[in-house]
């Protein structure tokens, strides 16, 4: 699976032009997009300057010599790569597994064209299998994670590899819904998007533009 990675990290590279601001994603596959970005940029074959997702790519866009900006700075992204944990038949899709997704999400907000770039595992027949995740402040997180059991939304707290409570970039924790199927996404979205304490959750919803699967060994272009 880590060649398929790869392969699909390399290839969405041919998506950006000299002169773009580029969104840089979080994940496995978006590492190799940069690892191949900084190949470009190191050899003259691209000016660009980057905004990034996480101190995770950050750390790696720095260590190659990619111009960052804050988002602030810059007037708008002309194209934004990043991976995804599920995505189904309509091009909606789950983000979140690193903990990353609430940047992930401003910053493809923000970006003229979105390109995810995957594995075929992450193809799906319906979203939900993959936990969805939520970021959620730390006030009350107890309460709320109550309430979603309530719901009947199997909530779990993320937590560390050691067993800590897992924080995001932004200090917040986060709360996985193992739901198994999302039958209405749109339905899910517009209801945890009203609970307060939820800053934002992991679905992405008529957001993608581009979707490049790595499928035996080749890089299929889905959209
Ligand atoms: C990122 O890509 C996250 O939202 C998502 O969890 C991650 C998963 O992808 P990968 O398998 O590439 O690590 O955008």
């Amino acid at each position: 699976m880590e060649s398929l990675k790869k392969q699909v990290g390399y290839a969405s590279v041919n998506y950006i032009k000299d002169g773009m601001t580029v969104g840089l994603g979080t994940g496995s596959t978006a590492y190799y997009m940069v690892e191949k970005l900084g190949q470009e940029i190191k050899k003259g074959n691209l000016n660009i300057t980057a905004v990034t997702t996480s101190k995770k790519t950050a750390e790696q866009a720095e260590s190659l010599g990619i111009p960052l900006k804050d988002l602030n700075e810059v007037d708008w992204i002309d194209v934004t790569i990043d991976g995804a944990d599920e995505i189904d038949p309509q091009f909606q899709g789950i983000k979140g597994g690193g903990g990353a997704h609430l940047i992930e999400k401003i910053v493809a907000s923000y970006s003229n064209q979105v390109i995810w770039i995957v594995d075929e595992s992450k193809m799906v027949n319906q979203l939900g299998d993959f936990p969805l995740p939520l970021e959620v402040i730390p006030f009350g997180h107890q309460k709320l994670e109550k309430i979603l059991q309530e719901k009947g939304y199997h909530p779990e707290t993320r937590l560390t590899k050691e067993g800590q409570l897992f924080t995001t970039d932004n200090d917040n924790f986060i709360i996985d819904l193992h739901l198994k199927n999302i039958t209405d996404p749109h339905a899910l979205a517009q209801e945890l998007s009203q609970l307060p304490g939820i800053v934002e959750h992991g679905l992405f919803l008529d957001m993608v533009d581009i979707v490049l699967v790595g499928r035996n060994g080749q890089v299929e272009t889905l959209k």
